[in-house]
């Protein structure tokens, strides 16, 4: 017998919007000008991403499916999970390794796909009830700096965090986070991490300024979505898109620089102010890890690091640790 999928909506669509507001009044009403990266993802986002992912320039995609196809069976090994939870699990795509790994083993009960985009949720949700017929499907919509306390609990469970997100955060930010996701699991429960690894600066920023421009379009779609949603008038064309590589906190970073004085109003968030020429406004970085200081950051937040599997070239590193 076939099994449904569950939807639990922790996500209130009100409270999406209006963190949309606040995001901008605290990121682009202050100095330095920043913008937080998920507002990057509406529907134009979400496929310039997915384009990105198929960039020749841009490699983790394809480092961190290479570590599952290579190493599924291992990770699922080395771990008694039988809940398996993913956050930030879009379209379950590169999770499927995972699964049918889990899947030959015969121990895994049930999977909790987490995301803040309901549609594609319920449709990855669908599709793996199909696949996976003897699994339990209870999929979460819900933003996993936020709705980490509505994680099911009881069995024992393996929480993923893959693509390198986690590279989004600044330090403070994943500190917050390890520390949260540590107080939503119990002891024994298990952590998979995705993790983009410290490179020379030249593949670095060919990855994150590709040459077809992929990568600026994405970036610049932050712009598109705030004229958009807030009605503001940011003059997209007059904005150039500018990445580059900080050494000392090794991360990327991505900006837009205003290259002619304007002043910008958005109604939606009641906000006026003035970007002089060169003005810059922080949309993303992109962290690079190394694996001690990983360990470091997952031990000062209650995880002990098990094993760390890396891709032939060293460029990617999936690291797996226990509460
Ligand atoms: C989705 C956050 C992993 O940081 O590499 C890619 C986003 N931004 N190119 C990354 C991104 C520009 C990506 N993550």
């Amino acid at each position: 017998t076939r099994r449904e999928p569950v939807v639990t909506v922790a996500l209130d669509p009100d409270c999406a919007s209006g963190s949309l507001v606040s995001d901008v009044r605290r990121g682009l009403g202050s100095q330095p000008r920043t913008l937080a990266p998920k507002w990057l993802y509406d529907d134009v986002g979400s496929d310039l991403f997915d384009e990105i992912t198929r960039l020749p320039e841009y490699y983790p995609t394809e480092c961190e499916r290479a570590i599952l196809r290579e190493h599924a069976d291992d990770i699922v090994a080395a771990c008694d999970a039988t809940t398996f939870v993913e956050l930030g699990s879009g379209t379950s795509d590169k999770t499927r390794t995972l699964l049918d790994a889990f899947t030959s083993t015969g121990r895994l009960e049930r999977f909790v796909p987490v995301d803040v985009s309901e549609q594609t949720l319920r449709d990855a949700a669908a599709m793996l009830c199909e696949r996976y017929p003897s699994l339990r499907v209870e999929a979460l919509v819900g933003d996993f700096t936020l709705h980490l306390g509505h994680l099911p609990r009881g069995d024992r469970r393996l929480v993923a965090f893959l693509g390198g997100t986690i590279g989004n955060f600044y330090v403070e930010e994943r500190a917050a986070f390890l520390g949260a996701l540590h107080d939503s699991l119990e002891p024994g429960d298990w952590f998979l991490l995705g993790t983009d690894l410290v490179k020379s600066a030249d593949r670095l920023i060919a990855a994150y300024d590709d040459s077809r421009g992929v990568t600026a379009r994405f970036v610049t779609n932050c712009l598109r979505v705030l004229n958009r949603e807030l009605g503001s008038d940011f003059d997209i064309d007059a904005f150039s898109y500018v990445p580059f590589w900080d050494p000392r906190q090794e991360r990327m970073d991505l900006r837009l620089r205003a290259d002619m004085p304007q002043r910008v109003t958005i109604p939606g968030a009641d906000l006026v102010f003035d970007l002089a020429h060169g003005e810059e406004i922080r949309v993303e970085i992109s962290t690079k890890f190394r694996r001690e200081s990983l360990r470091a950051e997952l031990g000062a937040a209650g995880f002990t690091v098990e094993r760390t599997w890396t891709d032939d070239g060293g460029d990617f590193a999936l690291t797996l640790a226990r509460r």
